[in-house]
């Protein structure tokens, strides 16, 4: 028996049922965080909640930081101005699903690059911009002088992050007990180390560096000399956006390059006459080099000139310029001792 052919109507609808998949799909595959940002007429920018010298608002309100400023990069590059920005705080445990669900354009957080991260969570990290380890901090009144003491000692630390894997490890490998006393957020975290609910603190050492100047007195608590851990920072973006991941990464990499070419805030615009040719094709004076990322030529000297070179906005926000003066060490560019090293622009 031969079968009847469905009814157009059904034709009709199962063909606008195809139509609309295809067009999702395209959609989804179009991802054009660029264009987004441009019509939306500002970056939306995932940073820390609360961290001075990485991202915490001054007494105006006004965001500030070495990861604020990494925005203010992005966003100089795309719209020629700094501010055309909007900063959501996240917590440690909400920040990737804040950057998948496209809450954010762009998370930069003192955010440590792992492979589950990247690989398992459908993101991208875009280059290292902060070489940190994990490490712990104790009162002077215990005596100790390294962190093989810990024995059966209580930690507090933070949930939703690198650290809190770390402390397992490292108690584990070194077949020591101890009691991880976690909390939601790092303000929590270290009121309760202050208040001595916890024998010592461990976090990244550059935040350990920011969030010892809270306690009631600092000076009578040591930095044990141990790092357990890597914890390369890095942005990151969403995977599925190749133009957008080169844009965020090679503003990384221009602000390297004229930390090594000695461009800076405040002689970008004499650099353009110099004969320099990396220095010409850098600041966008030769050749273009923007237009493969959507931007103008001159994009590089829009970054620098808003917010410095790499150098300076380590040194003004963690540096000898801040209130936590944390040595450049492996943060300093590979021609003065360090690991940072950029591609070249050409
Ligand atoms: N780098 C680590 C740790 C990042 C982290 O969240 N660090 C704490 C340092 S205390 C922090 O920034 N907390 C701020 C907050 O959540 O208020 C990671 O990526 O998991």
């Amino acid at each position: 028996m031969r079968k009847s052919a469905p009814p157009p109507r059904i034709l009709a609808a199962i063909g606008f049922a195809v139509f609309l998949v295809a067009a999702f799909a395209a959609r989804a595959v179009r991802a054009d965080t660029l264009d987004d940002v441009r019509q939306r007429g500002a970056l939306i920018c995932g940073v820390n909640i609360g961290l001075a010298g990485f991202g915490l608002p001054d007494d105006r309100g006004t965001w500030r930081g070495f990861d604020i400023d990494y925005c203010r990069a992005v966003a100089a590059a795309i719209f020629d101005d700094p501010e055309k920005i909007k900063f959501i705080p996240l917590s440690g445990k909400d920040r990737f699903t804040a950057l998948q669900s496209g809450e954010v354009d762009l998370l930069s957080r003192n955010t440590t690059w792992t492979q589950s991260r990247e690989a398992g969570q459908g993101l991208l990290f875009t280059g290292i911009n902060y070489y940190d380890g994990q490490g712990f901090m104790v009162p002077k009144r215990l005596g100790l002088a390294s962190a093989k003491q810990l024995a059966g000692a209580s930690i507090c630390a933070q949930q939703g992050t690198t650290t809190e894997l770390n402390l397992a490890d490292y108690f584990r490998s070194h077949g020591m007990k101890f009691e991880a006393v976690v909390f939601a957020s790092a303000d929590e975290a270290i009121k309760a180390y202050d208040s001595g609910r916890c024998d010592a603190f461990t976090t990244d050492g550059s935040a350990l560096y920011s969030q010892r100047l809270k306690l009631t007195r600092p000076e009578d608590h040591v930095v044990l000399p141990e790092t357990i851990s890597k914890e390369p920072f890095s942005p990151a973006v969403r995977q599925g956006d190749d133009r957008w991941f080169n844009l965020v990464k090679w503003t990384h990499f221009a602000l390297l390059d004229a930390e090594e070419l000695g461009v800076t805030a405040a002689n970008v615009e004499a650099m353009k006459g110099s004969d320099n040719p990396e220095i010409r094709r850098l600041l966008g004076v030769e050749g273009d080099y923007g237009a493969g990322l959507g931007l103008t030529p001159d994009w590089a000297a829009r970054i620098v000139r808003a917010v410095g070179n790499y150098g300076e906005i380590f040194e003004r926000n963690l540096g000898k310029d801040s209130a936590l003066k944390i040595p450049r060490g492996l943060n300093a560019l590979w021609t003065g001792g360090g690991l940072h090293y950029a591609p070249p622009v050409r």
